[in-house]
Formats: C-alpha cells, sequence, structure tokens
C-alpha cells in the first residue's frame, strides 16, 4: 500500500540547535502531534548517530516513526521505521534489502532525470529540493521553484516530499504545487518558541499529521 505522508515532516539536526536534548525535542514533537520525522547528523561518527537514534526512539510515542538520514544499518541497529537516502548513499536496492520489505526508504532527487530513474526504485517516497534557497545544506544542486515540483508531480505517482527553504509563508505553496509533504529544518527548529512556529506550520497546512 503506498504511504500516505504526513503534511509535515520535521528534519532534526542538533548542530542547528546544540541547546536543546534529544528529549526537549521529542516532547515539543509529541505535544503537536507530529508523526514522521528525521533524524540528521552530518558531522557524527556512525557510533555517535546510533547513540542518537537510539536515544531519541526512547523520547518519542510509538506513533511517530522516526527516519534515520543517510544510514540503512544505522536505521535497522536503532529499530527505527526507516530510512532517508541520498544520491551517494547505499543504492536504494541494496538498502530495501538489508531493511526488508516493512521499512520505510526515502530518496533525494534534485532534478527529472534523477525522478525518472527512481521511477521504478523500492522507494516509499521522493523528496525533491531545494524548492526554496537554504543555508542549511552546504551542497545544494540548483533551487527547483514550485515550477521544478510542478513538472515532477507530472511524471511520479510516488509519495512526494518538498524539502529546502521552506517556512509557514511558503509551505502551501509547495503542497499547492504538488507536494504531499513538507520537509522542513531551520524552518521550525531554529525558532526561538518553537510550539508557536509549529502551530504557524499547522495554520498554513491545514494539519501537521
Ligand atoms: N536536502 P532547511 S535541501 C537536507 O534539496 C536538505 O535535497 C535538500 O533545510 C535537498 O529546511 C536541504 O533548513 C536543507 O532549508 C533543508
Amino acid at each position: 500500500m503506498p504511504l500516505t505522508l504526513p503534511r509535515f515532516y520535521p528534519v532534526i539536526d542538533r548542530s542547528i540547535r546544540p541547546d536543546l536534548s534529544l528529549q526537549e525535542i521529542a516532547q515539543v514533537l509529541a505535544g503537536a502531534g507530529v508523526r514522521l520525522v528525521q533524524l540528521r547528523a552530518k558531522q557524527a561518527s556512525g557510533e555517535a548517530l546510533l547513540a542518537e537514534a537510539k536515544e531519541l526512539r526512547s523520547f518519542l510515542p510509538p506513533e511517530i516513526s522516526l527516519i534515520i538520514n543517510d544510514r540503512a544499518d544505522v536505521a535497522q541497529l536503532s529499530r527505527a521505521a526507516g530510512v532517508h537516502l541520498g544520491q551517494d548513499d547505499l543504492p536504494v536496492p541494496a538498502a530495501r534489502r538489508l531493511l526488508g520489505p516493512d521499512k520505510l526508504i526515502g530518496f533525494s532527487t534534485h532534478n527529472l532525470e534523477q525522478i525518472e530513474a527512481a521511477a521504478s526504485a523500492p522507494v516509499d517516497y521522493l523528496a525533491f529540493g531545494p524548492i526554496f534557497p537554504t543555508a542549511t545544506k552546504a551542497d545544494t544542486q540548483p533551487v527547483v521553484g514550485c515550477a521544478g515540483l510542478r513538472e515532477v508531480r507530472k511524471r511520479t505517482s510516488k509519495p512526494l516530499v518538498a524539502i529546502g527553504g521552506i517556512t509557514p509563508a511558503n509551505a502551501a505553496q509547495a503542497i499547492e504545487a504538488g507536494a504531499d509533504s513538507v520537509a522542513v529544518i531551520s524552518g521550525w527548529l531554529a525558532a526561538e518558541d518553537i510550539p508557536a512556529r509549529l502551530e504557524e506550520f499547522r495554520s498554513a497546512l491545514g494539519r501537521l499529521d
């Protein structure tokens, strides 16, 4: 069965908020009724990422699915719900072999060629971006805009996540352009008042789940 993505897909990257504990972050997301979160720690060793993933999982209620960025092995070992792969991570079929049929696999794409190449890949969703300019990822591909997102929506029926520079002010545009969900890092995590910012996303999107 195709995955039904929640509208709002927060990504946790603690390099943005080293002042907050994983427990605090988990509590605020659970309180807002989020259903899916991703843990991203580009600079972490495998050991550190595995420890963070286990710790975060222990603080999240069971109804929140945890996705691990880049590392299928860490996803498996931390009993996460799945992995989010980039173009340079393990090939999707290899990650699927490792994780089995029931775990979720998301896959980052940045242009139409990558979308077409992923057409037959065993993924549960495709991410596409950066939709808007972002300072969060150092090596981003060119901004694709909502026009790019509309083109992608015509070419894939897979669940589609928009990523890159998403804020409460532009989140609805990404959904209107065909995204099923918006993945967000700084747009929520850098906010001074995170619960208030999550409410702004809820208003913009109609719902978070
Ligand atoms: N991937 P923010 S853009 C992690 O284009 C990531 O695939 C992107 O961070 C892609 O919400 C991006 O702070 C950064 O802009 C998203």
